[in-house]
């Protein structure tokens, strides 16, 4: 009887447990310095944005071609620098893409939004369209990353500015939300807030991980020392940053007394001790079927990606890869359904993870 109830158990272990049959390879020989973004083309290649303003083409035939991009008054300090590249819904005819980058100087930077032709791994006409206001003078919580909307509208999310986490809750700031606007840079028609068209949802710390689910607006943010967070990102919604967190200051002292408040969202999900949520993307292929339909989330501190069954309430969140144990920064997917993780640092360089038959070492 007690074999037979470890047997159930080993059963249902298996279900939730690490993907096992995997292997790693590192298809590309170049190294990467304080890469961002991993980019996927129509064409199989990708592209790296890397914070001092480079962007890396990675072809199929794994060659890699670095270019110094003429980002105009490029701010490279910190988090700061080239950050997110999405592409636009037409691109393959159009080749255009929406780009972030922060600009200034340590005194006085600000997150902006860009747009610019990519076409054989090069970006051109880059024209900025949107500069998130006001600027400010430290060089950490930018936000960055962009999501287009199922009616060719825009997302971005900005940060906080660390010192400035009070406007968080202020429309008059546009510093700690994700906001909407047009693919010239233009407000939407009928925002939820009337005197600040651009402003979509607000009470963001660092908002890093941006995607849309079969039309559900999913993000993740960094929180403090614990309280990072995955949302469901509703326009017009308040997520509570700093008036409710369920995370503490890093000197131990709490950050506000509210672990809820009226009119304030609570997370999804919410992972104290932090994982430094960074990249994300909805794993839609079918190599790993075990994944197939998951969210799928780099983690800075954690050293791991995680998946995020969403349908699932509480979500389930559940490590993979597990003999990967190294800061990544980005996720993205290959034609194939390869998973492609990013890692982080001055010495970065791009995996590629594939199912591996049980024979296989
Ligand atoms: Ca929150």
């Amino acid at each position: 009887m007690r074999g037979w109830y470890i047997f159930l158990f080993l059963l249902s272990a298996s279900v939730a447990a690490d993907v096992q049959q995997y292997r790693v390879e590192q298809p590309y020989e170049i190294s990467l310095r304080q890469p961002w973004a991993l980019v996927a083309l129509p064409d199989d290649s990708f592209v790296v944005t890397e914070k001092h303003g480079a962007l890396v083409w990675l072809q199929d035939d794994k060659k890699a071609i670095r270019q110094q991009v003429a980002l105009p008054d490029l701010y490279s300090e910190g988090q700061g620098g080239f950050l997110d590249i999405a592409l636009t819904q037409d691109f393959a005819l159009s080749n255009k893409v929406m780009l972030t980058y922060t600009r200034g100087t340590a005194d006085n930077n600000q997150l902006v939004i860009a747009s610019a032709k990519l076409s054989n791994g090069q970006l051109s006409d880059i024209t900025q369209i949107l500069a998130v206001t006001p600027t400010k003078d430290t060089p950490v919580h930018f936000g960055g990353r962009l999501a287009v909307l199922d009616d060719g509208t825009w997302l971005v999310s900005t940060g906080d500015g660390f010192d400035y986490r009070e406007q968080a809750q202020k429309l008059t700031s546009q510093l700690g939300k994700i906001l909407h606007f047009r693919e010239d840079g233009s407000a939407v028609q009928a925002p939820p807030f009337s005197n600040a068209p651009f402003i979509y949802s607000l009470g963001h710390r660092n908002t890093q991980g941006l995607v849309t689910v079969n039309g559900k607006v999913i993000a993740h943010e960094h929180g403090p020392a614990g309280g990072d967070e995955i949302n469901v990102i509703k326009a017009g919604y308040n997520y509570g940053w700093p008036v409710v967190t369920l995370g503490d200051d890093y000197s131990g002292a709490r950050i506000s007394p509210f672990r809820e408040y009226p009119g304030m969202t609570p997370p999804l999900h919410n992972w104290t001790p932090s994982v430094a949520p960074s990249g994300m993307i909805h794993y839609t292929a079918s190599r790993f079927t075990q994944l197939t339909g998951q969210l799928l989330i780099t983690t800075l501190k954690e050293k791991t990606l995680l998946s995020a069954d969403i349908s699932k309430a509480p979500p389930q969140v559940t490590p993979v890869f597990t003999r990967i144990s190294q800061r990544l920064r980005d996720v993205n997917v290959s034609s194939d359904g390869a998973i492609m993780l990013l890692t982080d640092g001055a010495k970065a360089t791009v995996l590629s993870v594939v199912p591996s038959s049980s024979d296989s070492p």
